[in-house]
């Protein structure tokens, strides 16, 4: 056999390899691959839970990281692992609020304020505060981050939601209580305690 034959037919073998890989391949819209194909990691690389909520530089100021597809629970929807609700932003009114978005996924996705009931709609509508939203919600976006800011406004029972079609209604969501009472912004995360922000 000659050296360029052998080349060939490695080129043959490899080809048949490759192909036969391809065509193992889940489909793109196979929801048992939602969350975890496709993941950009170095979007996330260093973000504990630690940076969910933190203070901000200015007094009465809080920072936060809301991570979508955190985590493949929920097919992905969920934020810093979190879904339905199962996890609560606690702020004190008046405070001032930077949200860090990250979407690894190539699943769009976004994130945007509004009151709690609003999570039961198919599209969650306008922001319930000025600014708080990643721009276009309805669009959403894929395998990259946003930084928005809003000032926590009347108190009351309100939600981080992605605004992507059904995605507040299939659980991606986190809930957000803006509190009269409350003297530190703190997060509770799934049945453990309230953390305060520090
Ligand atoms: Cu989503």
């Amino acid at each position: 056999m000659s050296i360029f034959t052998y080349y060939f037919l490695t080129i043959l073998a490899l080809q048949s390899f490759l192909g036969r890989g391809l065509a193992q391949e889940p489909a793109a819209h196979d929801p048992s691959i939602h969350a975890g194909a496709g993941l950009k990691k170095e979007l996330i690389a260093g973000i504990t839970e630690a940076d969910f909520l933190k203070l901000g530089d200015a007094p009465k100021s809080v920072k936060l990281t809301l991570v979508a597809a955190f985590t493949p629970a929920n097919y992905g929807m969920n934020f810093n692992g979190y879904s339905h609700g199962k996890a609560t932003y606690i702020i004190p009114a008046g405070w001032s609020v930077e949200v860090t978005f990250i979407n690894p996924s190539p699943v769009p996705h976004s994130a945007i304020v509004v009151e709690r009931e609003m999570i039961r709609k198919v599209q969650v509508g306008e922001p319930a505060f000025k600014g708080a939203s990643t721009p276009k919600p309805v669009t959403g976006m894929s395998t990259s981050k946003a930084v928005f800011s809003f000032v926590a406004g009347e108190p009351g029972d309100y939600a981080f939601a992605c605004g992507f079609p059904t995605h507040a209604t299939a659980g991606h969501w986190v809930a957000l209580q803006i509190s009269a009472e409350a003297k530190a912004a703190s997060l509770k995360l799934g049945d453990a305690p309230a953390v305060e922000a520090k």
